[in-house]
Order: C-alpha cells, then structure tokens, then sequence
C-alpha cells in the first residue's frame, strides 16, 4: 500500500516537472524569438540615406521605408520650387514605391531607371502623403 502511495506521488511529480520544463523552455524560446524580431525591425529602421539639398531651382529630398513606415516621416520644403523626391529603390518595395500626396493631386511611381518624383508645391500647409493604397503615412510641411 505504501509503495503504490510512493509510487503515485513520485509520477505526480514527474507529470509535473515535465510540465513546467515545458512551459518554462517554451516561454525561453517566444522570448528569444520577440528579441529577434525587435532586433531585425530595429536594424531595418536605421536608414542611410544620402543628404537632401537644394539648388537654386530644385528641392532635392530622399525617402525610404523605415520601422513600418515611410522615413523620412517628414518631408519639409518651401512652396514654389520643384521637388524632387529621390525614392530609395532598396528598401521602398512593392506598392510603396508608389507615391500619393492627394491634396497636390500627385500621384508618382519610384521605378528603377526613374527614381524620383517630381511637383511644385504652390500651396503652403502640411499635407498627407503615403502609397497608392493609402498605407504608409507622411506629411510634406510646404513653408
Ligand atoms: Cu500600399
């Protein structure tokens, strides 16, 4: 009767113990995985992009993708010179590489052998822009 009661015991034991190993190494493994995938969306935010500059006719600014969205977020500019927007091929995949600013009625596509997209602002004020899907969202501030 006792070796049936030790035997119970020692099997509740090791139900037990192999329960929470289980649940203890899963819970080890998602946090890895969570640390991985912070780390690789941490690294694809950091965007090297070449400096924008202007000439005396032409705002010339970049954009790329960042940590789930456009980057830059912001794009600043003065009203009544042409920008040039220099679309970063690398990262701006698929429909993002077509490019919306509704309330300036542009409508650009990033393309390799055309990588930029051209327009005036006439207008100041800070405008939306974002794909042709109307996913990603940045603002042009036109000063
Ligand atoms: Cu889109």
């Amino acid at each position: 009767m006792n070796k049936i009661k030790i035997m119970g015991v020692v099997v509740v034991i090791g139900i037990l113990a192999f329960a929470g190993w289980s649940w203890l190494s899963q819970d080890k493994q998602q946090a890895f995985d969570r640390e991985k995938i912070l780390a690789a969306s941490n690294a694809a935010a950091v965007v090297q992009l070449p400096e924008d500059y202007d000439t005396e006719d032409v705002q010339v600014r970049h954009l790329s993708w960042g940590k789930l969205n456009y980057y830059p977020e912001m794009i600043t500019v003065k009203a009544g010179k042409k920008v040039q927007l220099v679309g970063d091929l690398e990262r701006l995949q698929g429909c993002f590489r077509s490019l919306t600013i509704p309330d300036l009625k542009v409508n650009g596509q990033f393309a390799e052998g055309k990588e930029t997209v051209e327009f005036t602002p006439t207008q100041k004020g800070t405008f939306g822009f974002g794909c042709s899907m109307g996913m990603g969202n940045g603002r042009l501030v036109v000063g």
